[in-house]
């Protein structure tokens, strides 16, 4: 497949200023006329051929200015149209075939309703077009289908027209005014029943809002909507961003490749992050629902409004509305706990990916496919290169940065470049060098040690920081690295006052005095910077600072070091028992300490994951590594025994809310029975069958599942039947009942999988349920590195299987395959193995070669 470079950027030889669709639908075939008014771009090449995009349709009429066209050709999918002239209309007709269309890209069916899906590149299998971001039109669509199989149609912008036809099909016109790339067209046409509310905006327009669903599931949109009010207050307030149009849609669909899509004035969302009640939905999905709604809410201004030049500039729109997002949750819940699980999230998922073969800048230099850039590189480390410029800046003037931007740049498709320009101008910063974290791949190693002067009451922090060699950037560049510190008084527990550190050289010190004693050092705090720090802290320091810091990250990530510390001296020598006691202590701290609430006590609960662990260690025996943790886990569960029995207890008293107490109490119930059935299992077991029996709601319901899925118990299989009795037919909930088991810590998981895959419930069509199943497994250390490498046949005959059906979804199996280099040489080879067989199969998707050849580099 062709490499596609940044730097070849050309502007397109022609625009299109208006296209206008006409759609006649059906599930089996929808005929689509599309009349697009083009014009001939004056900063173009001048080339008189009109380049049209297409992927997987034909040519069915082709019109010029009313004519038919002469002298046109195909190369490979796309159209060529020479024109004489410099500017035209140009009619093409497409026949589609949206029940067949298994990629769930371009106009698909899902369970009897048609929806779209264009961003990236998805646009071009809907019509013939110039399928680039840096192309906007404004939209007219009208749409004809019959009323019993489609009574609802909708597409962006503002309903202009509606009426009945003949033969009891209906009609309606949708006009959105404000010009569009391709990839945010958007058509929904079903049986689906709406929430409606209304919100008036701060310039006093009025909005109506609706979420659409499936008859079934009305009664579980009011979280949506909630969000969605709450989203666009938020954004007026902190961003002061208005809505412009007079209605705003969401539709939920089960067939979804993502989360979630922001087209203009109608959302699609996967159901997955619209349905929430509290019979069916954990906080957890509570919260991704609230974080998905806003994030798509929010494009409206990061990446609709202003849009993205070229596919490269990805991270100017995704990492940007993924900090909007973070800070959205953050203000509506806990902002140190959602800061706790934002980089839990980018340590798990991010840091992996930038260690490895698949390691690119937040703007990617090239691609050969552009789907397998929605990477947590450019989502989640694009979000926290944004959020150091906020650090840098201080909260006002990095606002005003960004009221510049969206006023120098509203109506344009921008670069990154652009956005760090407004920074500049706006919030007053100096980023030459700061452009570095654009242009390089890799996390950056900082390392700290601290030097105390007795003479002179002096403390020098000497710093040093590397970017590591990512794949075609062999030599690197320091970046300017900001980092909170602040300098703790043993005896007190107090520090003098927090700093804020830029860290721009490999070798840097900085000195402060003032100090009788060596103080405790805290550094990056709140996480300022997405970096993998090694400050040499002795383990008493991290006890003091696990039990003292003021800042709530800043403790977290004290006890994370001290057990991350353990589990890989476990691996490599076996277990401290005194570090292990200090754990124990440290953790009963956390229990005791009644100035955290419950939702901080609960992150401060979970040890660290295996993939962020795998990142630190020496290629290592995952499976080595799980049952270390294990082994911790059950250490502080016996030690501290009494007190999460107690904890258990108080917590399970709580009645349901959703509310930050009960909520608390619902994680730190869970967190209790994690550590108590590392324990002792058959305890565990009775405690966990009880909570899942009484549990009123699906957070303690999952939580007891979970727990129990690992104990080889009578309760077991009566439990997960009963789970499956009780829930059938409710695709969210069966997906869960899918991966509870794939998670499970069960030595014979792996043919619970295996069967699993064999349910009648199984299909490998729904993104969702695969992923539940699949991705869960390759998830699941101690099943997915089974030593007999099994876990890894699995995920690659998944991969072969599903690549013909869905590229995209089956391509991104493959970074839990890519990982081989991280683990030890036994397994290592098996898994290369593996990609080595994906990689012979004929007839691969750009997607998945893509993906398997740089694996294997
Ligand atoms: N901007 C959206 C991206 C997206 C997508 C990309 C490739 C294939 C399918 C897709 N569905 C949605 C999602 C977002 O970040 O908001
Ligand atoms: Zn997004």
């Amino acid at each position: 497949p062709a490499t596609i470079f940044r730097n070849n950027y050309t502007p397109p030889s022609w625009l299109v200023p208006e296209i206008s669709l006409d759609f006649d639908l059906g599930t089996e075939l929808t005929k689509c006329v599309a009349t697009l008014k083009v014009e001939r771009n004056p900063d173009g090449d001048g080339d008189q051929t009109l380049h049209l995009c297409g992927d997987n349709i034909a040519v069915m009429t082709l019109k010029v200015d009313g004519n038919d066209a002469e002298g046109w050709s195909m190369s490979g999918s796309n159209l060529l149209l020479p024109l004489p002239g410099s500017a035209h209309e140009v009619t093409i007709e497409t026949h589609l075939h949206p029940a067949t269309n298994s990629q769930l890209m371009g106009l698909y069916a899902s369970g009897g309703m048609l929806c779209t899906q264009c961003e990236a590149e998805g646009f071009r299998r809907i019509t013939f077009f110039p399928d680039r971001p840096d192309v906007l039109s404004r939209y007219t669509v009208r749409m004809e289908g019959p009323k019993d199989q489609f009574p609802v149609l909708l597409s962006n912008g503002n309903l202009a027209d509606s009426g009945d036809g003949a033969d009891g099909r209906h009609w309606a016109v949708w006009d959105d005014p404000w010009p569009k790339p391709s990839y945010l067209f958007a058509l929904v046409a079903g049986q689906l029943v709406a929430n409606r509310d209304t919100f008036t905006t701060c310039g006093g327009r009025k909005v109506d809002l609706a979420v659409w669903v499936r008859e079934g599931d009305l009664e579980r949109t009011d979280h949506a909507m909630r969000s969605l009010i709450a989203s666009m207050k938020w954004d007026e307030e902190t961003f002061g961003r208005e809505y412009d149009l007079d209605q705003f849609n969401i539709v939920a669909v089960s067939d979804f490749n993502m989360g979630a899509m922001e087209n203009k004035g109608l959302n699609i969302f996967n159901t997955r992050y619209v349905l929430a009640d509290p019979e069916t939905a954990t906080d957890g999905d509570y919260d991704g629902v609230e974080g998905v709604v806003g994030h798509e809410y929010f494009h409206n201004w990061s990446g609709n409004r202003i849009t993205c030049r070229d596919w490269f500039q990805l991270s100017l729109k995704e990492g940007f509305t993924v900090l909007r997002d973070q800070l959205f949750s953050a203000d509506m819940g806990s902002e140190p706990v959602k800061r706790i699980e934002d980089v839990r999230i980018l340590r798990a998922a991010q840091f992996p990916e930038d260690s490895g073969p698949l390691a690119h800048p937040i703007r990617p230099d090239s691609y050969q496919e552009i789907s397998n850039f929605y990477t947590a590189t450019v989502y989640n480390k694009g979000a926290e290169v944004i959020r150091m410029m906020k650090t840098l800046a201080g909260d006002d003037a990095f606002r005003k940065g960004t009221d510049l931007y969206f006023d120098r740049h509203d109506g344009e498709a921008a670069t990154c470049e652009d956005f760090i320009k407004s920074m500049e101008d706006g919030a007053g910063l100096d980023l030459t060098q700061f452009r570095r974290w654009y242009e390089q791949a890799g996390t950056p190693r900082v390392t700290m040690q601290s030097e105390f002067d007795q003479s002179t009451g002096t403390v020098t922090l000497h710093f040093t920081q590397k970017v590591p060699a990512t794949p075609g950037q062999p030599n690197k560049q320091p970046v300017p690295i900001p980092l909170k510190v602040a300098l703790f008084d043993r005896d007190s527990g107090t520090h003098t006052g927090e700093k804020l550190l830029v860290l721009d050289k490999a070798r840097q010190d900085f000195t402060f005095d003032g100090f009788a004693k060596p103080p405790v050092v805290s550094v990056n705090r709140a996480f300022t910077a997405p970096i993998q720090l090694d400050a040499e802290a002795h383990d008493d320091d991290l006890v003091f600072l696990a039990a003292n810091d003021d800042d709530a990250f800043a403790r977290y990530e004290a006890l994370q070091q001290l057990v991350t510390r353990e589990l890989l001296g476990t691996i490599e020598h076996g277990p401290d028992e005194k570090r292990r006691g200090a754990i124990a202590e440290a953790m009963g701290k956390v229990l005791d300490d009644d100035q955290i609430d419950d939702l901080m006590r609960g992150e401060l609960m979970m040890l660290p994951s295996i993939a962020f662990l795998l990142e630190l260690a020496a290629p290592a025996n995952p499976v080595a590594l799980h049952e270390a943790r294990e082994r911790l886990k059950g250490h502080i569960g016996t030690r501290l025994r009494d007190k999460l029995i107690a904890l258990h207890e108080r917590a399970s008293a709580v009645p349901y809310g959703l509310d930050a107490d009960a909520r608390g109490a619902r994680k730190v119930k869970t967190q209790a029975l994690v550590m108590l059935a590392a324990a002792d299992q058959k305890e565990a077991a009775a405690r966990a069958a009880a909570q899942y029996r009484t549990a009123t709601n699906m957070t303690d319901r999952q939580g007891a599942m979970m727990v129990l899925a690992g104990i080889d118990c009578p309760e077991r299989s009566e439990l997960v039947a009963d789970f499956h009795k009780r829930f059938e037919g409710n695709a969210l909930v069966i997906d869960k009942w899918f991966s509870l088991q794939a998670n499970a810590l069960d030595p014979k998981v792996l043919d619970t999988v295996e069967a699993l895959a064999k349910h009648p419930d199984f299909t490998i069509k729904n993104p969702n349920r695969v992923r539940s199943l699949y991705m869960t497994m390759a998830g699941n250390a101690a099943a997915f590195h089974d030593e007999s490498g099994r876990g890894y046949r699995m995920i690659a005959d998944l991969v072969l299987a599903l690549d013909p059906i869905n590229a995209q979804t089956a391509a991104r199996f493959i970074p839990a395959l890519g990982r081989w280099r991280k683990i030890e040489p036994g397994r290592a080879a098996l898994m290369r193995a593996e990609l080595e067989r994906i990689a012979a199969a004929p007839n691969l998707s750009k997607d998945t070669r893509e993906q398997v050849s740089k694996s294997l580099d």
